[in-house]
């Protein structure tokens, strides 16, 4: 992967297209318009590289841009994300794929499970910063640096390039997607990451931050939280906690944010029922861990696709059937081959809350 120089902004926009944002905004002018697609349940980090993107090449390519969503948005805040700051959305399975149109995805990788998005049109761009690899041969224009934060901060970057001034609202959606995947610690940030912060926080509608990470929440959120409080399972360093019925698959991933925090604990994964798949999220609180390649390497052989960071992973295994045992059955064979994977010895796990305090509670 190559890196990129820190003085290049420098230069003025006459250089010659040795930057990024030259070569990726230069491909685009033989395009009608562009679809900017991203990864299923949009985040953040997606959204807001998109938004900030769309408004980029509008600004410097003159070409009209469309958003895509991909699948439902659940999580609270992100939903509020998408309501308080107005964005436009238009449904991926509504597009219309055209040759003239060039397509962009950010914040995920072709081919590696997480879009819906399956080869409909050619794809003219990747930017994305996912340890996951994808299927790039072709693929004209490529930023892909897995040791950033987020793709917000690499978007941000290109608005520093090309001496665009960036607006409020176009601000304040790329600092919220990178202050999310800032969140937690360690930090997986970059300078690149810093820089970004530093530059958009001032512009930033500190308001609409405020009112986004305080989303209310539903009624099922605690529901779901107190299912996997009841089933979680200690094994050493390692939580497991397993959930029979989601509401919404991002359910998971706010219920093992809070497991992660656990004072004895450095991984911790929690695993739902959703439609016909086993939704699972990870996280963990150790440097470089490269839980996205974890995950994938355990999922992989049961039929399922992962990918993420090195803190935080995300993925599905698919069920053949969603009875009681089927289900036992998966969630035992992912124990043990999760184990394995982080050298930790099977045995017995110890409940997180115990039986006879969980009887005594409903009394
Ligand atoms: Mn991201």
């Amino acid at each position: 992967m190559s890196s990129e120089s820190a003085g290049t902004s420098g230069q003025g926009r006459t250089a010659t297209l040795s930057r990024r944002s030259d070569r990726f905004l230069a491909g685009l002018e033989e395009y009608r318009g562009a679809t900017l697609v991203s990864h299923v349940h949009p985040d953040p980090d997606s959204l807001g590289s998109m938004v900030g993107l769309a408004y980029l090449i509008e600004q410097c390519v003159g070409i009209p841009v469309q958003i895509t969503q991909d699948g439902p948005i659940c999580r609270a805040e992100n939903r509020a994300m998408v309501e308080t700051l107005d964005l436009s959305l238009t449904p991926i399975e509504k597009v219309k794929w055209k040759p003239d149109q060039a397509v962009v995805m950010v914040d995920s990788q072709p081919k590696t499970g997480r879009h819906s998005f399956n080869g409909e049109a050619k794809i003219y761009g990747v930017i994305d910063h996912h340890q996951t690899p994808g299927e790039l041969d072709g693929v004209p224009f490529l930023d892909i640096r897995d040791g950033i934060g987020a793709t917000c901060s690499l978007i941000t970057r290109y608005f520093t390039e090309q001496e665009i001034g960036i607006p409020e609202h176009v601000a304040t959606c790329l600092y919220y997607g990178i202050e999310t995947e800032l969140s937690g610690y360690p930090r997986e940030a970059s300078a690149l990451d810093d820089t970004a912060l530093q530059l958009l926080y001032p512009i930033v509608d500190r308001d609409a931050i405020a009112k986004i990470k305080n989303a209310p929440l539903p009624e099922v959120f605690y529901e779901t939280l107190l299912q996997a409080l009841q089933s979680s399972f200690i094994y050493d360093k390692l939580l497991l906690s397993w959930i029979n019925e989601l509401a919404n698959p991002e359910l998971c991933s706010q219920c093992v944010e809070f497991l992660i925090r656990h004072e004895g604990i450095k991984w911790a994964m929690c695993a739902g029922i959703h439609e016909d798949r086993m939704v699972l999220s990870v996280r963990t609180s150790l440097h470089r861990a490269q839980a996205g390649e974890i995950l994938r390497a355990v999922v992989q052989k049961m039929g399922g696709r992962a990918g993420g960071h090195d803190r935080r992973a995300g993925g599905f295994i698919p069920l053949a059937s969603t009875s009681p045992s089927a289900i036992e059955q998966v969630q035992s064979e992912f124990r043990r081959r999760m184990l394995k994977c982080l050298a930790i010895e099977e045995t017995r796990g110890r409940r997180l809350v115990s039986r006879g305090e969980m009887l005594r509670n409903l009394g």
